[in-house]
């Protein structure tokens, strides 16, 4: 497997999830404003859509959306644990998580790195974003993981994305469950390996 990704970016969860599994893989940066690959490709060749992570499949396909690049990845190493079972009802609910993760939290969040976002729209998007950060933070009370109390994939995108906090003036400190589940997801071994990998510690 190929994993294409730039540091920091929502590419950090399954670069996590490929080390918790255990799994072999390559890594190629990207410049993903000049769309090249740390190689010097057009990585609009590789990926049309032009946005990372960006998975080259064991059969050299490519896969690309970080829900289903997650799923991929925690299937290859059912034994690690990082997704339930295909079909039974656990895993539709960590499609829920990813689902919820990918619209309520990601695109909310990484719309504060835009130079072009007016005052009015951050309020706006701050607002949202508090409203769904008290819900998860309900969720995690009791619990340290959001999916059956156990590390899955889920945790990995949730925890790039909030990270994300750090770098567009988003203070979480109004959540102090979610703080912590930061700080639990941050401490993990495989974690501190992909941010060391990305420069991001
Ligand atoms: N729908 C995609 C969005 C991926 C995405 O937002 N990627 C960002 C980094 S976090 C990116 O590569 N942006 C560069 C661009 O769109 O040109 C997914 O869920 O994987």
């Amino acid at each position: 497997m190929k994993l294409y990704f730039s540091s920091g970016a929502c590419s950090l969860a399954p670069h996590i999830a490929l080390l918790e599994a255990g799994l072999p893989f390559e890594l190629e940066k990207v410049d993903l404003k000049a769309k090249l690959t740390a190689s010097g490709a057009d990585f609009t060749a590789i990926n049309s859509k032009g946005y990372v992570p960006a998975l080259v499949m064991d059969n050299g396909q490519l896969l690309t959306e970080g829900a289903a690049v997650l799923q991929y990845i925690a299937d290859q190493k059912p034994e690690a644990g990082l997704a339930p079972a295909v079909g039974s009802p656990a895993r539709y609910q960590l499609q829920e998580w990813l689902t919820f993760i990918s619209s309520e939290i990601h695109k909310p969040m990484g719309s504060m790195f835009n130079p072009a976002q007016s005052a009015d729209w951050k309020a706006a998007v701050t607002t949202t974003l508090g409203k769904r950060l008290d819900w998860l933070n309900k969720q995690l009370e009791g619990n340290e993981y959001v999916l059956e109390n156990r590390f899955s994939v889920a945790d990995a995108y949730l925890f790039t994305v909030l990270n994300w906090s750090n770098f567009v003036g988003f203070s979480l400190a109004q959540w102090p469950q979610v703080q912590a589940f930061m700080a639990r997801v941050a401490a993990r071994p495989q974690v501190v390996v992909a941010l060391k990998a990305e420069g991001l510690i």
